[in-house]
């Protein structure tokens, strides 16, 4: 395969529902699509599903734009490949910036699996033909916004909710929900904003039957997730902390979790987001596949690799419609009782709608060797 051109569409979508979180608050999304074409004219798309700021991860979305440019696209751009996994060789000397290889890796997993006429599940090796499905909620204004929320969602199908927690709503909105959901497959997610001066009310979390506690200290301070989960039952889920397979050793090393979120965009990539789900599978921990509120094209990833094996906890990849009135994709993802088909049809496994994406374009780039 060779890339002889390639292009970035900044995409503006408003969101359904605002969402907030304990470290940033969203009501539209720009993420920017990559799109490469090979010497035959056949196509694959990708999507940069970065933040506007620097609040989950470091990355914002001119900076990926500018990795994108400058670094990531002129690597590819008329340089032979043979396997997706090749291509992480070819950026290997840039560092980090993984939201923005993460588009490109996928455009590529896709222009892949289109050429080789397989599914882009099949491809990655996945085994489920559907995944379960879960739903994040935001921080609302009151329990009530709250208990209407998880209200609708439940009787929407989804079997797992996991709530948006920060200091000033985390033991009540879980008491609330726990007291009206005795059953409910229930968890929390901090987005990194406690200290260890807050261990003694994070193990307060313990009472709830939780099935897991998602990121609660900053991404790196690993050694006090493992003190925390060394004093608790619920286990504990690293997202932040984990951008690199290498990060994952550390964290297993230190078991500073039982549980892992693994984002494509956070890793870089399906190829280094496999490979997490590989080492962690190995260790006997189970994972499921978080979410960035990404159009179709990243939520069809997502679902993909969710199909892999150890993809044993429901994923964050919910219905299209739990997010955009319209999405990019053709049909639009959909959830029966929380459950998402995996793709059977070549590459993405949905068609691409361009005008949708042309209408709500804000910035686009064409690049060519
Ligand atoms: O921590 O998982 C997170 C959204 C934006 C930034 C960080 C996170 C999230 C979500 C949404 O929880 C997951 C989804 O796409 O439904
Ligand atoms: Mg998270």
């Amino acid at each position: 395969l060779k890339v002889v051109a390639a292009r970035l569409h900044r995409v503006r979508m408003p969101l359904v529902h605002e969402f907030q979180t304990s470290s940033h608050r969203k009501a539209f999304l720009d993420h920017i699509l990559v799109e490469l074409e090979d010497a035959s004219g056949a196509t694959g798309r990708g999507e940069i599903a970065s933040s506007s700021d620097p609040y989950y991860a470091p990355e914002t979305v001119e900076s990926c734009w500018h990795i994108a440019e400058h670094y990531l696209l002129p690597a590819v751009l008329g340089r032979p490949w043979n396997h997706p996994e090749d291509l992480q060789a070819v950026w290997s000397k840039v560092r980090g910036n993984y939201f923005a290889k993460a588009g490109v890796d996928m455009a590529a997993w896709v222009l892949w699996a289109t050429v080789n006429g397989v599914s882009l599940a099949d491809g990655l090796g996945g085994t489920r033909s559907e995944v379960v499905a879960g739903v994040s909620l935001g921080i609302e204004a009151t329990i009530d916004d709250l208990l209407t929320q998880v209200a609708a969602q439940v009787a929407a199908g989804y079997p797992r909710v996991k709530l948006k927690i920060a200091p000033g709503w985390d033991v009540e909105p879980v008491r609330a929900v726990r007291t009206a959901y005795p059953d409910l497959d229930l968890h929390v997610d901090a987005n990194g904003i406690y200290t260890a001066d807050d261990l003694k009310l994070l193990r307060e979390l313990d009472a709830y039957r939780l099935t897991m506690i998602e990121q609660p200290f900053a991404p790196r301070d690993l050694l006090t997730h493992a003190e925390l989960q060394r004093t608790i039952e619920t286990p504990v889920c690293l997202d932040e902390s984990i951008e690199t397979v290498d990060d994952l050793e550390t964290a297993l090393a230190l078991e500073a979790l039982q549980v892992l979120n693994i984002k494509v965009s956070r890793m870089g990539g399906l190829t280094p987001a496999r490979e997490a789900h590989d080492r962690a599978r190995a260790e006997g921990i189970p994972v499921w596949c978080g979410g960035m509120h990404e159009f179709g094209i990243g939520r069809l990833a997502n679902v993909a690799l969710s199909s892999l094996a150890g993809f044993t906890l429901p994923s964050d990849v919910s219905a299209s419609e739990k997010y955009y009135a319209r999405d990019v994709v053709e049909p639009a993802v959909v959830a029966v009782d929380g459950v998402v088909q995996v793709p059977t049809a070549t590459g993405l496994g949905h068609l691409v709608d361009c005008g949708l994406i042309e209408a709500n374009t804000v910035a686009e780039l064409s690049l060519r060797p």
